[in-house]
């Protein structure tokens, strides 16, 4: 592979960004005095939630329970609400173990994401060998009636479950469901919402972490396309299943963020990292941090509480031991939802550069605050007057940019970066690491 400058400048910030991120929370430290000291209200400091698959059959596991009870506000069932469980026999519905897990939820005050209404896996026999508009009316009637009946209850549906191919094609993953027509995906939506208004409406798949995976590529364009046209989605969820094979990519920051600039939430549905010791703390550490840096990332679930508990237990990828301990991953990921919570002073230096090009014509680029944290903060820069800018931003030190998004980026210095258009409109945004100077950026714009 040749290493262009840019990318050469991408893998810089990669590492400064691992090396910030790690600054940020000592792996292995117990948290600070006056932070919180569970996953949930750590991660309540900063609005989100922190939750975790719940398998109905381990209620009766005081140990299980009791980690659930003390750590997460939020519950997914692990398999109790997907379709084979709801409706076996069809028009016959069946809500037993799933009933158990949002009660059980609901009692303990934790809120609920509803797993899934409609997935070509885990079909009841009776739709596994159906086609055509028969199909599709029972995909919708599932919809219906489940969405219906849990209607109040569940604070995010996914309401369509691993709809895009692996690989490099970008499109859409055959299933009966698919060949009823490209539209199943919305039709669902638009009858999830008829049913209940009040959840917010997600799509969730698997292996669309890294930004510039074809399948990433192609949800992406659905949920601009289904916004552009008004179809009902409110999140995406990103599942988020890594092992050594599929690791948390550099660039999972900007995967989210690119999503969330479409105007859904996004969220982390199925969080698991198979590895151990403070190799799988750091990814752990880099999948928190990345959600906290997003402003619409509203919430982070693991995929189980013990490793024993876990659909691939040899692989121990979860937050608690076979025996119930806190690993090093725990702590990991509490420290840094709890360093989410120091806003920091606010700085008003420069904020509005506008420069006319020798040829005509100029352009004007505005800096808005963003989050803020401990250690860093987020920017963003609107541009009008072109749509073919050149912004030079300059941080003053000890500040350095650690992350970019909507942009092409390039540096001059440690200090000064110059964005151009990437294809992702006119707002582009970054991540500063502040060292203490609270100072925003300057920024300056001319015409490309
Ligand atoms: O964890 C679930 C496991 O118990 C089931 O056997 C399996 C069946 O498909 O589903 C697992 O959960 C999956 C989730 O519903 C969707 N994303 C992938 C998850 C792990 O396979």
């Amino acid at each position: 592979m040749t290493l262009t400058a840019k990318s050469v400048a991408r893998v810089t910030l990669v590492s400064a960004l691992l090396t910030a991120v790690a600054g940020a929370a000592v792996i292995g430290a117990s948290p600070a005095s006056g932070a919180a000291s569970t996953l949930g209200a750590a991660a309540q400091q900063s609005g989100r939630y922190f939750g975790t698959a719940v398998a109905a059959n381990k209620l009766g596991d005081s140990t299980y329970t009791g980690i659930l009870n003390r750590e997460f506000d939020m519950v997914t069932a692990e398999n109790e609400m997907k379709m084979d469980a709801t409706e076996p026999n069809q028009g016959q519905f069946s809500y037993g173990n799933a009933d158990r897990i949002v009660n059980q939820a609901r009692n303990q005050g934790k809120r609920v994401r509803g797993h899934a209404l409609a997935w070509h896996s885990q079909q009841p026999g009776w739709m596994q060998n159906m086609s055509g508009s028969s199909l599709r009316n029972a995909m919708l009637n599932h919809v219906t009636q489940v969405a219906s009946y849990y209607r109040g209850k569940i604070y995010a549906w996914d309401v369509v479950n691993e709809a895009f191919a692996d690989g490099s094609s970008g499109g859409r993953r055959d299933s009966n469901l698919q060949r009823t027509g490209n539209d199943w995906i919305e039709a669902a939506f638009r009858a999830a919402r008829a049913a209940d208004s009040g959840a917010k409406l997600c799509y969730n798949d698997y292996n669309t972490d890294n930004w510039s995976h074809a399948k990433t590529q192609g949800v992406y364009r659905m949920v601009q396309d289904f916004k552009s046209r008004g179809v009902p989605i409110d999140c995406v969820g990103f599942q988020a299943h890594f092992n050594s094979g599929n690791p948390v990519p550099s660039n999972y920051h900007t995967t989210l963020q690119n999503f969330a600039a479409l105007g859904v939430d996004v969220q982390i549905t199925e969080l698991d990292i198979e590895g151990s010791g403070s190799s799988q703390a750091q990814q752990y550490q880099g999948v928190t941090q990345a959600c906290l840096s997003v402003a619409r990332c509203t919430g982070i679930t693991v995929w189980g509480i013990r490793d024993s508990d876990s659909w691939r237990a040899s692989g121990t990828p979860l937050l608690f031991d076979g025996g119930g301990n806190k690993k090093a991953a725990y702590t990991s990921v509490l420290n840094v939802l709890n360093s989410g919570t120091n806003p920091g002073p606010t700085s008003t230096t420069t904020t509005t550069t506008t420069s006319s090009n020798p040829g005509g014509g100029g352009c004007t680029a505005t800096y808005s605050e963003g989050e803020k944290w401990s250690d860093r903060f987020n920017g963003n820069v609107t541009v009008t007057g072109t749509d073919n800018w050149i912004v030079t931003v300059t941080v003053s030190s000890p500040q350095r940019i650690i992350a970019t998004w909507n942009t092409s980026a390039t540096w001059d210095s440690a200090n000064v970066m110059t964005a151009r258009p990437n294809g992702n409109g006119n707002t582009f945004g970054f991540t500063i690491s502040h060292g203490g100077n609270w100072n925003w950026p300057s920024v300056s714009c001319r015409v490309g």
